[in-house]
């Protein structure tokens, strides 16, 4: 009986250790804290990116979140910029997808509308 527990208790750490994120970053604005997570390393491309966002320590419910993408303009390669709008999961995660055409330090705005009060804006920046 023991070892069947112990089968079990291992089986569902490996299961819960594959389904750790390959990536995650924390992003804060005043008291709105975003914690970025996506489950594969971030590439070239599409990625997907769970939001889990609190303003004042609670979950935002039905807020519109956007995100840019940005690398300012470098020598030999003009400025570039992807949009994308977030899908709310509810209980304040928001999942969204983001393209980045190449590799390098992308500054990342994180826009965050709640129903109510003020709009914020939250900076971080990803590096691949
Ligand atoms: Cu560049």
């Amino acid at each position: 009986m023991k070892k069947i527990l112990l089968v079990l208790l291992s089986l569902t750490l490996t299961a819960s250790l594959l389904q750790a994120a390959a990536f995650e970053k924390d992003a804060k604005f005043r008291t709105t804290k975003v914690h970025i997570s996506s489950e594969k390393p971030i590439g070239t491309g599409s990625n997907t990116f769970i939001l889990d966002i609190t303003q004042a320590g609670k979950v935002p419910q039905g807020a519109k979140v956007s995100v840019k993408a940005f690398m300012p303009a470098m020598p030999g390669m003009p400025a570039m910029k992807s949009k994308a709008n977030a899908k709310d999961l509810g209980n304040g995660k928001y999942e969204v997808t983001v393209n980045v055409a190449m590799g390098g330090t992308w500054q990342f705005h994180i826009f965050i509308t709640p129903t109510e009060g003020k709009k914020s804006r939250v900076k971080t920046s990803m590096n691949f």
